[in-house]
């Protein structure tokens, strides 16, 4: 039996990606960081269960990964480990640095230290924040580099940092650059589920109004329990290379905005520019979506969109599998359930 190491398996990829490893019959092991409240919500039922084995461990101390890594002596180390949110980046630079990029030679030296590196394949997730500033569109493996936040930037070391123990100790690590994926189980600070939660609610009578940043910032979104497929595709190749992982679409935070409040039976009317442009309930006419600077980075990637053509032909994974529209539908139902709840108990 193959045995996987994940790091942030309580993360929204690191519950998909558990739950994808145990149905191909993998022995799942996954490193998490002590916290002051319970972090486990989304893998409580594998844990349950007893279907996984988790180990104290943290991206910023060496010690704890040479430790689980050589308990566990896994066959695959996926490191979803992160600091994950770009805005906070700003704040919090140096953090973001020290688990973003050292952290990720941190894992490469343990499994290098422990002498696992013939046998330990890697996988790194990188990100389509890489390509920040973009010049051209959609993005594919060839296209350079610009990132454009702390969090971009700290990226980049890990992915190059792979490359680099690939080439220089023969290591099977790889890098997926994954576009935006999102799900019921994503973070409520990120602008999907931020919009999701909010529509449901404000159709619930649970809350007057949502506040966003920039409206048009476009983003290439897929549905991530598809995605954790591409990552664990990647590391049964026979060769190690790194792959941009897409929907090859591209939409508008407006667009995403638009779908949530019609899944939620609101028609939005938009009136005004950039930061006094205000979405309307078209029936009622009430204020319901509204721009404020708080959410504006002092940096912005606003124009993702990949090209999947390399996953697709050299792995078979397949980026139309759920279109972004179909995600937006599959987030609201959860939310929409989750608003009716709270109502209910709040009766
Ligand atoms: P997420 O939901 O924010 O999960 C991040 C995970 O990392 C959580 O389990 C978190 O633990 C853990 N973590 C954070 N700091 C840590 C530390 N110092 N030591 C150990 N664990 C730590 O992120 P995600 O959306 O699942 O993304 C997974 C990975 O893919 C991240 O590396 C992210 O940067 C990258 N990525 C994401 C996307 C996307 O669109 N989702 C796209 C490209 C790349 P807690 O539960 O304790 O917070
Ligand atoms: O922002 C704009 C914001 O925070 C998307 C992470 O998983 O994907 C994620 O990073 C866009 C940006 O995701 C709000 O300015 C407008 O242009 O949902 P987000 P992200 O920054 O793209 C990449 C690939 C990763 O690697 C990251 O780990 O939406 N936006 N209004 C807003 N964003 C947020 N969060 N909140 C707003 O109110």
């Amino acid at each position: 039996m193959k045995k996987a190491l994940i790091t942030g398996i309580t993360g929204q990829d690191g519950s998909y990606l558990a739950e994808l490893l145990l149905d191909k019959g993998y022995e799942v092991h996954g490193v998490m960081r002590r916290s002051s409240v319970r972090t486990t919500s989304r893998i409580d039922g594998l844990l349950k269960e007893g279907r996984v084995t988790l180990h104290n461990g943290d991206l910023t101390d060496s010690s704890s990964l040479i430790r689980v890594i050589g308990e566990v002596r896994p066959d695959e180390i996926y490191n979803l480990a992160a600091q994950s949110h770009v805005g906070v980046s700003f704040d919090a630079a140096e953090y973001t640095s020290e688990v973003d990029a050292v952290g990720v030679l941190r894992i490469l030296e343990a499994v290098r230290i422990l002498g696992l590196g013939a046998c330990c394949r890697i996988y790194q997730a990188s990100t389509s924040e890489l390509y920040g500033k973009v010049v051209t569109a959609p993005q594919n493996e060839e296209t350079p580099f610009h990132p454009y936040s702390p969090y971009a930037v700290a990226k980049q070391y890990g992915f190059w940092i792979v490359k680099e123990y690939r080439e220089a100790y023969g290591m099977f690590a790889v890098n997926g650059i994954l576009f935006n994926h999102e799900s019921e189980r994503r973070g409520s600070e990120f602008v999907t589920r931020k919009i999701t939660l909010a529509a449901s609610r404000i159709a619930n009578g649970l809350q007057d109004h949502l506040e966003l940043g920039n409206l048009d910032s476009l983003r290439d979104w897929g549905y991530a329990k598809d995605y954790v497929e591409c990552m664990w595709l990647m590391m049964q190749q026979a060769e190690p290379d790194d792959y941009v992982v897409a929907t090859g679409v591209q939409h508008s935070v407006r667009d995403f905005t638009n779908w949530a409040f019609e899944e939620a039976g609101i028609s939005l009317k938009w009136e005004g520019m950039g930061a006094e442009e205000k979405g309307f309930d078209a029936c009622t006419g009430k204020m319901l979506v509204c721009v404020s600077d708080a959410f504006y980075r002092p940096t912005d990637v606003v124009n993702l969109w990949g090209d999947p053509t390399k996953a697709r032909t050299r792995l078979g994974w397949d980026p139309d599998k759920t279109s972004c529209r179909e995600l937006c539908k599959i987030m609201m139902a959860h939310d929409m359930e989750l608003a009716r709840n709270e109502k209910n108990a709040g009766a």
